[in-house]
C-alpha cells in the first residue's frame, strides 16, 4: 500500500509544532507543521514551507553527524502519507530518556539566568565576568526535565541524571551530547552560523546503546546566531524568528507582550522574510538547494 492516510493512523502526541502518528508497534511517524512560536504562543498564519525546511535540516544532520539515529526511512517513505510528504519522518519507536539533553557553547537564555543567580549552570562552576552570549571556555552539558506540555523544562545537575538513569548512561548521554554539538557547531561554522546551544534526544537501543532521536540541530531545538554579526555582551537575534519577535515587540503590531492577550496575526512580508529566514539556514548549512527538497510538487 503506497502512500495511505494520514487518517488511517493513531495520534499519539502533539508537540507545540509538531505531531506524532503511529505507522505500527515499533514505527512512528513525526510530522513536523508550518506552525511558528514566538513569545511562548503559537502564531498565525503559518509560515510555508516550516515544516518542510525543518525536517530537512533534520535529515541534513543525521546524516552529516553519522551517529546511530532513529530513522528507518527517507523523507519520501511510502509509509508517508503524500499531504505529509517532506515534512515527516519515519522513525523506529524507541523508549525514550526521559532528559532534555542541552549542549551549551555560549551563555544565553535559561543559562545565563542560572549563572547570574549562582555563578553555575546545572551544577557547573562558571568562571567569574561572563556576560549575555559570551562564549564557555568549554561547551558544557547542561541537562533539563522534560516538562509537561505549556510549562518550561528545569534545569538539573549531572548528579539528578546519575540518579535517575545511572551513572553509566549519564555518562554516555553528556559523551554523546557534547560530541554531537561539537561536531555539529563546527559544521556550521564552516558555513557561518554559531550554534549557541541545543537540545538533544535520545532513545535506547536494543543493546542498550544510545540513539539519536527527535528532530535534530534544527532552529527550533537549537539557537543559531550569525557569525557575522555575533557580538558577546549583547543579546543575539535569533538568525530565524528576530523578523517575527522584532514586528511583535514593536509599534507596529499594537500588541503588549505583558498582557495575556494573543498576538495579532502576522503580516505578509513578515511572513515571506521568516520564510526566507529559514529557507537560507537550510541552504547555508547544507549547500544544498530547498528546491530540491521533496514535498512542494505534492497538491496539498
Ligand atoms: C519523540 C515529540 C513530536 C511531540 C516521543 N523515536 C521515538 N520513539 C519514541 N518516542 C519518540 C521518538 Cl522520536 C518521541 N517525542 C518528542 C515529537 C511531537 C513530541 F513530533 N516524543
Amino acid at each position: 500500500m503506497a502512500h495511505p492516510d494520514l487518517e488511517s493512523y493513531r495520534h499519539v502526541a502533539s508537540g507545540k509544532v509538531r505531531e506524532i502518528y503511529e505507522i505500527d508497534a515499533d514505527t512512528l511517524l513525526l510530522v513536523a507543521s508550518d506552525r511558528i512560536s514566538a513569545y511562548d504562543h503559537i502564531l498565525s498564519p503559518v509560515i510555508p514551507d516550516k515544516g518542510r525546511i525543518l525536517t530537512a535540516m533534520s535529515f541534513f544532520w543525521f546524516d552529516a553527524l553519522g551517529v546511530p539515529n532513529h530513522l528507518v526511512g527517507g523523507p519520501t517513505d511510502d509509509r508517508i502519507p503524500e499531504v505529509v510528504v517532506g515534512r515527516s519522518m519515519v522513525v523506529r519507536k524507541l523508549p525514550m530518556v526521559a532528559v532534555e539533553c542541552v549542549a551549551r557553547g555560549y551563555l544565553t537564555g535559561s543559562g545565563l539566568l542560572d549563572y547570574r543567580a549562582t555563578g553555575s549552570v546545572c551544577g557547573i562552576d562558571l568562571p567569574t565576568g561572563l556576560d549575555e552570549a559570551s562564549k564557555l571556555p568549554t561547551p558544557i552539558f547542561t541537562p533539563a526535565t522534560k516538562a509537561e506540555q505549556g510549562e518550561h523544562d528545569e534545569n538539573i545537575s549531572f548528579a539528578h541524571v546519575v540518579e535517575q538513569e545511572g551513572a553509566e548512561r549519564a555518562e554516555a548521554l553528556r559523551t554523546a551530547t557534547l560530541d554531537i554539538y561539537s561536531r555539529g557547531a563546527d559544521i556550521a561554522a564552516e558555513r557561518g552560523i554559531i550554534l549557541a546551544d541545543t537540545k538533544f534526544e535520545f532513545g535506547i537501543g536494543d543493546d542498550g546503546g544510545l540513539i539519536l532521536a527527535d528532530e535534530v540541530l534544527t532552529p527550533d531545538s537549537s539557537r543559531y546566531w550569525e557569525a557575522a554579526t555575533y557580538r558577546a555582551g549583547e543579546v543575539q537575534p535569533s538568525f530565524d524568528k528576530q523578523i517575527v519577535r522584532n514586528w511583535l515587540t514593536g509599534p507596529a503590531s499594537g500588541w503588549d507582550r505583558a498582557s495575556d492577550t494573543p498576538p495579532p496575526s502576522l503580516p505578509d512580508d513578515v511572513v515571506a522574510r521568516t520564510r526566507q529566514r529559514y529557507i537560507d539556514a537550510y541552504e547555508w548549512i547544507s549547500q544544498l538547494s530547498f528546491n530540491d527538497w521533496p514535498g512542494a510538487e505534492v497538491s496539498r
